[in-house]
């Protein structure tokens, strides 16, 4: 199914992997905008599914298309998480929260048996490079500077475009973005950049390779990696 956009091609590919009766999770972004715009489709001809939405914007732009809803605390499992990405690397390693979504996106991961990433071939790196969403509660934003900058790299605090002062994410917290340079060793800096008390999670998601299918849009049809 060709028609010139690599992104949309992705995001419809992977609404075909999802079966009548499924919990599907829902990323953030502009590519899994286009698999809402497919499931809307389907679930308009009889498919039943049900989805936990990773942002206040999915949850929105999932309302306008007809999916149903349910929140991470009303299911035990989620069949099949369908989400963007920042980088991927060729262990499928990745780097996400360009929509300061990483948080919620990776407990939606984490709950999942299985993972499809949705990307254009601009998402595909040799090897992770900063710079790293974090999102860190506001009380210890500079104690949290202070140690990122002590392993080296510089930090920004991700300000509002149409609002004055630092972005607040859906959870109330502060992004920071973290210029790493090149990652050598992504899980190592996840655990390390997690750690630092006042983290509430960072973009690195080193974790879920061995569940990960990534599909690859191209300009006429998708490339596959992963399971
Ligand atoms: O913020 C996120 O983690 C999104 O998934 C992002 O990484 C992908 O956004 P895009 O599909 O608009 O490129």
């Amino acid at each position: 199914s060709g028609n010139g956009n690599p992104k949309e091609n992705a995001g419809y590919k992977a609404a075909e992997y999802v079966r009548d009766g499924m919990i599907v999770g829902l990323g953030t972004g502009s590519t899994v905008a286009f698999t809402m715009d497919r499931l809307a489709e389907r679930i308009k001809g009889g498919l039943r599914i049900t989805g936990v939405p990773t942002s206040i914007q999915t949850a929105m732009k999932a309302r306008e298309r007809g999916i149903p809803l349910a929140s991470l605390d009303d299911v035990s499992q989620i069949d099949l998480t369908i989400d963007g990405a920042d980088q991927i690397d060729p262990s499928l390693m990745l780097i996400k929260g360009r929509g300061a979504a990483q948080v919620r996106e990776r407990c939606v991961a984490d709950a999942s048996k299985r993972l499809i990433i949705v990307a254009d071939s601009s998402k595909l790196c040799d090897q992770l490079s900063g710079p790293v969403p974090v999102e860190v509660i506001p009380f210890a934003l500079g104690h949290v500077t202070r140690k990122l900058e002590q392993m080296g790299g510089v930090v920004v605090v991700r300000d509002g475009v149409k609002k004055d002062g630092p972005v607040l994410s859906d959870n109330g917290n502060i992004i920071l973005d973290y210029h790493s340079g090149p990652i050598k060793d992504p899980q190592a800096l996840e655990s390390e950049i997690n750690n630092i008390p006042g983290v509430v999670g960072c973009g690195i998601m080193a974790e879920f390779s061995d569940i990960m299918t990534v599909i690859v849009g191209e300009n006429d049809d998708c490339r596959i990696l992963g399971i």
